[in-house]
């Protein structure tokens, strides 16, 4: 594929709707993939942080199996990777990937997890990059949810545009929890305190599967700390394009140390009561 077009001054610049499309494929054609190959009986192949925080032998093939296609697709392209890290290129493009979100869920058979894909320029760092198109893809339901930067979110082909202004307590807020019991257990207290305020609260398991709720209104907020890059590079874009925003602490960049996505409105009230509760303020990595 050439995804780029040469300009007047002959730089390149990113075919987004290109990019898009290759990551919808690439998301599409993995989670096929573990739909066919789930094993009756799914094994941990190792821990990474933690006793809880597993690697199963279908998180590493389904890595793989995208690290081949982006490199015959994309060849001077770099990835990031969960399981495998960082690959270098020379593109200034830099491929991020999760080849299953929601790892735990998978384990136990749980339908709650996707394929997430993403390509960004810039430094692969959620401070400094610029998410150019995204998909996730829900590897049970079969539904691809995509965005590419200033073309849009859309849930198989239906666009996603998030309405505005809902109260606190009617908000439906998403979240997770860390691997690290001491965090957990902090982050319980949190959630005991935003339960005093808000609708409720749902736990799904995949951060990029909670973005793609919150851009299509079946969550009015999703909210976590200590994600990794992969886990919310594409589901960020979604929610953007999708009218939404996407912020870290103190209204910057999302990060390890906090990610809130929502309406305008919605976050710029949750974010303080958050942040009152210790959310932000207690991963370091
Ligand atoms: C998961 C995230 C989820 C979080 C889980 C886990 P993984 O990513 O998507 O939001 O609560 O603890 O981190 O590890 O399954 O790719």
């Amino acid at each position: 594929m050439r995804p780029e077009r040469t300009t007047p001054d002959d730089q390149t610049t990113p075919d987004v709707a290109a990019l898009r499309a290759l990551c919808e494929d690439l998301a599409r054609r993995t989670a096929a993939r573990l739909r066919e190959h789930r094993p009756d009986r799914v094994e941990v192949l190792r821990t990474k942080s933690s006793a809880t925080d597993v690697v199963t032998a279908a998180d590493a093939d389904a890595e793989a199996f995208l690290r081949r296609e982006i490199a015959a697709a994309r060849p001077d392209d770099a990835v990031l990777g969960e399981e495998e890290g960082a690959t270098a290129g020379t593109s200034g493009l830099t491929w991020v990937v999760d080849p299953i979100d929601g790892t735990v869920n998978y384990l136990y058979g749980l339908p709650s997890y996707s394929v997430s894909v993403a390509v960004v320029s810039g430094a692969p760092r959620p401070d400094s990059w610029t998410v150019l198109a995204g998909a996730v893809h829900d590897v049970v339901a079969d539904v691809s949810t995509s965005a590419g930067q200033g073309l849009g979110a859309a849930t198989d082909g239906r666009r996603l545009w998030m309405t505005d202004g809902v109260e606190v307590a009617g908000m439906l807020v998403g979240t997770g929890f860390g691997y690290d019991p001491e965090l957990r257990a902090a982050q319980g207290r949190s959630a005991a305190i935003l339960l005093e305020h808000v609708r409720d609260l749902r736990r799904i398991g995949s951060a990029a599967l909670d973005l793609c709720r919150v851009a299509s209104g079946q969550l009015d907020a999703y909210y976590e700390e200590a994600l990794g890059p992969w886990d919310h590079a594409a589901g960020e874009l979604v929610v953007r394009e999708a009218g939404g925003v996407v912020v870290g602490v103190g209204g910057g960049a999302p990060d390890h140390r906090m990610l809130l996505a929502g309406s305008k409105s919605t976050v710029a009230v949750l974010r303080t009561l958050l942040e009152r509760t210790g959310v932000g303020a207690r991963v370091q990595r």
